[in-house]
């Protein structure tokens, strides 16, 4: 059971589904142009500081959906690594280390960028890229890096699968319609962070 799947929520796996995952033995390495590097187990992430975002995932495929997404500010894993001056982009790379994204330094650090382990109160299983995932509302979906296993702040942003397949690194939300899966009806949103439907 999960609220996501109920909701029919699309999975997303563009390089393959790596079957069931789990958070035991899990671990997130947390390194490039920092002071101290770290690497966290599943159980060292949920013993950090909880935060929580009521948000929308928004993918470029034109589908919105909203709940509690629960994890840990991408801006508290910062201040234990303790990046570099240098450092204006943070790379995300995901189980079997094919699937990669960067955002910029700046939409990290705000406050609704989780590394999230969980959505409406479930623990996140492997299709919605549990044990942990990036939920990073204020840009398209696929910046939201599924099951991740490392986290690097970077002087440069490094193309990732979407990337060079040609989506735009900047990843801004535009204006248009989207299907709100949580209601299963197809709404406008004006261009950003979907907060609100314009209709
Ligand atoms: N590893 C990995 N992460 C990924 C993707 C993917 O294909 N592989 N798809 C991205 C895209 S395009 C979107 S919209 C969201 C979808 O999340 P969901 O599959 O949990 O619904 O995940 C993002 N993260
Ligand atoms: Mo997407």
């Amino acid at each position: 059971m999960s609220k996501l799947k109920d909701m029919h929520t699309p999975v997303f796996w563009a390089e393959g589904h790596p079957g069931p995952l789990s958070g035991q033995g899990w671990k997130v390495e947390l390194g490039g142009l920092v002071e101290q590097p770290v690497t966290l187990t599943y159980e060292e992430v949920r013993a950090l500081p909880k935060s929580t975002a009521d948000a929308r995932l928004t993918s470029v495929t034109r589908w919105s959906v909203r709940g509690t997404w629960g994890g840990v500010r991408l801006s508290d894993l910062a201040a234990l690594v303790k990046p570099e001056p240098e450092a204006a982009h943070v790379q995300f790379v995901s189980y079997r280390e094919i699937y990669t994204t960067c955002i910029p330094l700046e939409v990290a650090s705000r406050d609704r960028t989780l590394l999230a382990y969980e959505f409406d109160g479930e623990a996140l299983d492997s299709d919605y890229g549990g044990p942990v995932r990036i939920f990073c509302p204020y840009l398209w979906g696929y910046k939201s890096a599924k099951s991740v296993v490392a986290i690097r702040w970077l002087e440069r942003s490094i193309p990732g699968y979407w990337e060079v397949r040609g989506y735009p690194d900047a990843a801004l939300i535009q204006a248009g319609r989207v299907l709100d899966i949580n209601t299963h009806r197809w709404r406008h949103i004006p261009d950003g962070e979907v907060i609100e439907f314009l209709d």
